[in-house]
């Protein structure tokens, strides 16, 4: 047995309370180096003439990447507590396993197993409920309608007239989105996440001078709150974007570094290297990225904490917003965080909080800090085996099941899975414009696990390279949007809405990562039912075993309506192909 391999730390990702009865216990060794593992287990005080109780339940592989298997058990402690320890065993040999390392028995010493010491109820994470059945649509609100031409800045274009440039303007705003609702609750969409909207110079917003105003280009707080309330009454949630790692160049304060230097009273509010501002040849401070017109707050400055802090509450509560985005999440200190969450779920404790960070971001998952971040991981992988072509399907689902097993899985089940941005080139022009292939795409992105968000446009087929390729305006001439694409992306959204294991109930796992190498699947299911769905990510027929045995199955395909022949797993798959198989245990 490969000792080396095998891990387990009670460090709230191996061993977490996923509600205040169940906890999950995870444990990895070497791909197919173990055959079966039990899980020892019992209270910490039950003790019989100084012998400490303990029983053993098995433990199943909830999933392997391309290294290990994860092993899974859910146990619900009576007295919300628990020691416990693993007993592995392959063909060779049976070994124990425990905080202080391999024995060859199960050791009487209770030292000597992980211990879990109490579930308390304030330490539990538990994202908001409403997040895991939500379908996202993201708006670039520059971009997406033109509502109120009297607001335009000075230099706007005519709506969509050219592909837009860095500093371009075409008039997007609020009432504009306003006039739009209708067609987002046609699309069937639930929670639109608004990229910044307060007062910037910028098309984008990114570089914001008001942390408490709308920008002038976009309307009113008046025009904010009827949007937020027609929102509402179509059951649609908000979400808005937070850029509290860096500040614009016109924010005021920073202006007044920029003439008094260290005489400023906001001299702290920034990070300075020296007595004066300088931007050029580069600046003398830190920035976001490099650029100087993003001056980076010093978020650990108390008059800093306290502004942005507000201003996270102020939006929270006067106008009931749902979702907080964080800008750069990762480059803002973690305390300031804590705080964070700590002053908008007291406003409002069902309200999401996103990060955005493009890497492993556990150190802010560990429920003191963010709900969820933005799968980009998701992103990247999804674009590899549909579009580049430079993953197999083995190597996919081995990364995913990798993915998967990062994270505890109340964080999976709202992890904000996206296949586009304003911060990535159009997933159609990804896709070299073969629709089939987008299709398949929003196939997996509306029936995995987690909560899907869809970029403005994609849904009709706009295309586009890298920001800011990828932010023209919305095409709101039906005989230009694409009605198949659109049509096929409202099915598996309906779907989605009406299949309660679609929407993150319910267990994940993939089918095995070896079942054919064109075709994967996964399987959503809880006691009595399964949803299996199978993608074929190829131009030729497959014809996949799926290992799952089913004793007299219903089987329906939800995408068609027709009943499915499941002799004993085997399925075809035509060409490029996806089946969304229900079938009653
Ligand atoms: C634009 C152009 C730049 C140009 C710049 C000049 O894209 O090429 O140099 O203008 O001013 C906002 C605007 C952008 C603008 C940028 C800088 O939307 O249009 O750039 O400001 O002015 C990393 C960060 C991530 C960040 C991306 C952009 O980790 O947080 O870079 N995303 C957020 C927002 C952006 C926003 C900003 C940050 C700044 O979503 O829209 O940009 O507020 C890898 C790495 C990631 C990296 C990612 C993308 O995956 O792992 O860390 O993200 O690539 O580059």
């Amino acid at each position: 047995m490969i000792r080396a391999a095998v891990h387990h730390r009670a460090d709230r990702i191996d061993a977490y309370a996923m509600n205040e009865k169940e906890l999950h216990i995870q444990l990895k060794t070497q791909k197919k180096d173990v055959d079966e593992v039990n899980l020892l287990l019992g209270d910490p005080y039950d003790w019989t003439d100084s012998l400490w109780n303990f029983t053993s339940i098995s433990m199943k592989i909830s999933g392997s990447d391309d290294l290990y298997d994860y092993w899974i058990a859910v146990v619900s402690p009576e007295l919300r507590r628990l020691r416990y320890g693993f007993q592995l065993f392959n063909k060779k040999e049976s070994v124990f396993f425990g905080e202080k390392g391999f024995r060859e028995i199960p050791p009487e010493d209770i030292g000597e197993y992980f211990c879990f010491p109490y579930m308390n109820k304030a330490d539990i994470f538990t994202a908001p409920e409403w997040v895991k059945e939500t379908v996202w649509y993201q708006i670039f609100p520059e971009r997406f309608a033109n509502g109120d031409p009297a607001l335009n800045p000075e230099g706007t274009l005519p709506w969509a007239s050219e592909d837009p440039k860095v500093n371009s303007f075409f008039g997007g705003d609020l009432q504009g989105i306003i006039n739009h609702l209708d067609y987002l609750e046609d699309l069937g969409i639930t929670g639109i996440y608004f990229n910044p909207l307060f007062t910037a110079t910028s098309n984008h917003k990114y570089d914001t001078i008001d942390y408490f105003e709308i920008d002038p280009q976009f309307g009113t707080k008046e025009t904010f709150k009827t949007l937020v309330q027609e929102c509402k009454k179509r059951g649609i949630r908000v979400m808005l974007d937070a850029v509290f790692n860096h500040s614009g160049y016109h924010f005021p304060p920073f202006q007044d570094v920029m003439k008094k230097g260290k005489e400023s009273r906001y001299y702290d509010w920034f990070h300075l290297w020296d007595y004066h501002v300088e931007t050029k040849p580069k600046p003398n401070y830190d920035t976001f990225g490099f650029v100087y017109m993003m001056p980076k707050l010093n978020t650990e400055n108390p008059e800093v904490k306290n502004y942005l802090l507000e201003s996270g509450r102020y939006w929270a509560k006067e106008f009931e917003i749902d979702a907080w985005r964080l800008d750069v999440a990762n480059e803002v200190d973690q305390a300031f965080w804590r705080e964070f969450r700590s002053a908008v779920k007291t406003i409002n404790p069902d309200l999401y909080i996103l990060g955005e960070i493009w890497h492993d971001s556990i150190p802010w998952l560990k429920g003191d800090q963010f709900d969820a971040v933005m799968n980009y991981p998701f992103t990247t992988n999804v674009l590899r085996l549909f579009a580049k072509k430079d993953l197999t399907v083995k190597e996919f689902v081995e990364d995913m099941t990798k993915v998967q097993h990062m994270y505890p899985k109340n964080i999976n089940q709202v992890t904000f899975n996206l296949v586009g941005s304003h911060d990535t080139p159009r997933i159609l022009t990804e896709c070299e414009d073969n629709k089939e292939i987008l299709k398949q795409i929003y196939a997996i992105l509306l029936t995995y696990y987690g909560t899907p968000s869809i970029y403005y446009g994609d849904e009709i087929g706009l295309t586009g390279g890298q920001d800011p390729g990828c932010r023209k305006c919305m095409e709101w001439d039906e005989t230009k949007q694409d009605q198949e694409l659109l049509e096929w992306v409202k099915k598996l959204i309906s779907l989605r809405k009406s299949e309660p294991l679609l929407a993150n109930t319910g267990t994940f796992s993939f089918l095995p990562s070896d079942m054919s190498d064109q075709s994967f699947g996964y399987v959503r299911a809880n006691e009595s039912e399964s949803v299996v769905v199978l993608l074929n990510t190829s131009d030729k027929k497959d014809k996949v075993k799926v290992p799952l045995e089913f004793t007299d199955p219903e089987a329906i395909d939800l995408l068609t309506g027709k009943s499915v022949k499941w002799k004993k797993g085997k399925i075809s798959l035509d060409p490029l192909e996806a089946k969304i198989i229900k079938i009653r245990h």
